[in-house]
């Protein structure tokens, strides 16, 4: 493995042309590269409301480490991210790059062998340079065909290599959080200012949970390594990319983004006092977020949290004192929205045992619920334990790695098929029980809207007045077909948004009524379309994307 020190700098050091790739697409299909059907490149699909039928969100995410590579360097640089292999090899033949730079998770391994074969054969004096978690990978070195294999923070690994100053200031690209967004069969409108932006102050985290990949790969327990030190700094990113794209709204991309308060209490105190009624969705554990009252996140706009749950019988230090139900239903209750993240097939779990403690996680009502299979990944404390006690199957190809099919280790009392039959059964009850998810955060929405209507910090009321327009026209019409939905299927979830609708039209009156008679019935019908395309094995694949920074064309340059 490739550490900053070690390398000698590229020869041409910032004149070397760089491409950034992410690994080659289509996805959401089965065949010899490692793509699988069930591993789609979808947040929500892939691993949270995937048994939400047409409920389910649908969503793509940029490749926010290269992205942030490409702006940190000063080389000619272009970026492409989800290509397919073809615009892989065409932009290898175009353009004659010094540094091919590929970025990939372990499940994607096979793609990235792939990838590096063709760099070789199309431009064989490229460098090959491969970051990400699949660096991870135990022996990579001798299973790949490449130059560097980087592990940990690559920014200031690329920066060192191109001669650059390691310690400069990091740049913060513009991002937009979410792209494709569709729901109930309709694409959602792509406005400017419409999704939130991204932001990334830090990566690793210090809690060094045992089977953390995010933690291990960035030092483990104890460690991290934070972007953006002070609230000043991030405000400062933040109010950029208020400016470029428009927004109000952040997706804090920090594993644990308020286990670091003073940090957040600087940034309120600027959102303080220039009036920012910013929201925020962030990765906290509930350890963290007792350090808040909860007026303190409403004020400093945490509209989104995800928070892992694991269970009431795990010894994590995340979770110690804390009743987790109970901290569920009180941020919900103040318009924070909860999205729980549970493991399935913890060294705990029995086939006795294991249905209620999916109960237990369904108990708690989140809005959103993420189930994973318990997974020892290389790399982290707990696969080297797996390991060295034997315990980690042979043959399971990486491709299966992902945590969303079947063990891929020995479990001390339940098989690997049955360890896909929990989980299914966890995603399929969690439906059962609290609806679709479209619904809760709708309920959340409404409860912190009448939280927080007369609050005096004028920004908080701003912020819930923003957040429910749509409550008022779109959740509306999508409750409406909801309810309707549910009526034959499940009676009892369709009487709570019922009720849902009933206390949403006296709160709102008659453009809530009119939204859900006239808008309701088409999406009732375009969510039983969508359902029928699914069936009939409609999937969704990322566009591609190709983004030059620095640029100059190669006759220009060489
Ligand atoms: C956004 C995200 C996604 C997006 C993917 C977007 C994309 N374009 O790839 C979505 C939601 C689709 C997704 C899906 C999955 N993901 Co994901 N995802 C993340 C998440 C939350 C953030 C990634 C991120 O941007 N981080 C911030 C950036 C700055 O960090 P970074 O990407 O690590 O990049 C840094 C370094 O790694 C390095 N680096 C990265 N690339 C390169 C390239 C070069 C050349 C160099 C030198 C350095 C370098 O430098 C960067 C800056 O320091 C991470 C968790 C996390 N906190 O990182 C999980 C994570 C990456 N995902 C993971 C997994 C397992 C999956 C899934 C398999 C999940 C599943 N089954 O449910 C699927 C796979 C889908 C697929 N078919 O590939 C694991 C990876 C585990 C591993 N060891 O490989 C992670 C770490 C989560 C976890 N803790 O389990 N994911
Ligand atoms: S708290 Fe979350 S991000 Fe941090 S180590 Fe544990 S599982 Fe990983």
């Amino acid at each position: 493995m490739s550490s900053v020190s070690e390398i000698p700098p590229h020869p041409k050091g910032t004149r070397a042309r760089v491409l950034l790739t992410s690994v080659f697409g289509p996805y959401a299909q089965d065949d010899e590269f490692g793509s699988r059907a069930i591993n789609p490149m979808e947040l929500y699909h892939n691993q949270v409301t995937r048994a939400q039928g047409g409920f389910s969100l649908r969503m793509f995410h940029r490749s926010w480490g290269i992205m942030m590579i490409q702006q940190n360097i000063s080389a000619p640089c272009t970026l492409l991210d989800f290509p397919t292999r073809d615009a892989f090899a065409r932009e290898l033949k175009a353009n004659h790059y010094d540094i091919v730079g590929i970025s990939s998770i372990i499940v994607n391994f096979t793609k990235v062998r792939e990838m590096c074969r063709m760099v070789r054969e199309l431009s064989p004096d490229s460098v090959i340079v491969i970051g990400g978690h699949v660096a991870a990978t135990p022996g990579l070195e001798h299973m790949i065909d490449a130059d560097h294999i980087v592990r940990g923070e690559g920014i200031a690994w690329m920066r060192q290599y191109l001669g650059e100053d390691v310690t400069a200031p990091i740049r913060h690209p513009e991002i937009v959080s979410g792209l494709k967004t569709r729901i109930m069969g309709i694409n959602l409108p792509e406005k400017k200012g419409g999704t939130a932006a991204t932001i990334i102050p830090s990566v690793g985290c210090p809690m060094g949970c045992n089977f953390c990949t995010t933690s291990a790969f960035f030092g483990g327990k104890g460690k991290f390594i934070n972007f953006y030190e002070t609230g000043d700094e991030l405000y400062e990113v933040m109010c950029q990319a208020e400016s470029s794209l428009g927004v109000q709204t952040f997706f804090v991309m920090d594993e644990n983004f308020l286990l670091h308060r003073e940090r957040a209490m600087q940034l309120l105190a600027r959102m303080k006092a220039d009036n920012k009624a910013w929201g925020m969705a962030v990765f906290a554990s509930a350890n963290a977020i007792r350090k808040y009252k909860v007026e303190e996140l409403v004020e400093l706009g945490v509209s989104w949290i995800w928070m892992g749950l694991e269970s009431p019988h795990s010894n994590y230090s995340k979770l110690r004192g804390t009743d987790s139900r109970e901290l569920t239903r009180t941020l919900r209750e103040h318009g924070i929205r909860v999205q729980g993240s549970t493991i399935i097939g913890l060294e705990h779990h029995t086939p006795d045992n294991i249905r209620e403690e999916i109960e237990y996680a369904v108990d708690h009502g989140t809005d959103f619920h993420q189930f994973m299979l318990y997974t020892p990944v290389p790399g982290t404390p707990l696969y080297q334990e797996m390991f060295e006690r034997g315990r980690m199957l042979e043959g399971i190809e990486y491709a299966d790695i992902h945590g969303q099919d079947k063990f891929n280790f020995r479990h001390a009392a339940i098989s690997r098929d049955d360890s896909k039959r929990f989980l299914d059964w966890a995603f399929w009850r969690d439906f059962e029980r609290n609806g679709p998810s479209l619904y809760r955060m709708c309920q959340t929405m409404l409860q912190g809207w009448q939280r927080y209507k007369n609050y005096p910090d004028l920004r908080v009321r701003e912020r819930f007045a923003r957040e429910n327009v749509k409550l008022r026209t779109a959740y509306s019409a999508a409750l409406w077909a909801s309810e309707h939905y549910f009526r034959k299927v499940n009676r009892e979830v369709s009487e709570q948004i019922r009720e849902l609708r009933r206390q949403i039209a006296q709160e709102f009156g008659t453009v809530s009524r009119l939204a859900a008679n006239l808008i309701g019935p088409v999406l009732l019908w375009t969510t039983r379309r969508e359902e029928r395309r699914v069936a009939a094995g409609k999937t969704y694949e990322p566009p591609t994307f190709l983004e030059r920074r620095n640029w100059v064309p190669v006759a220009e340059h060489s």
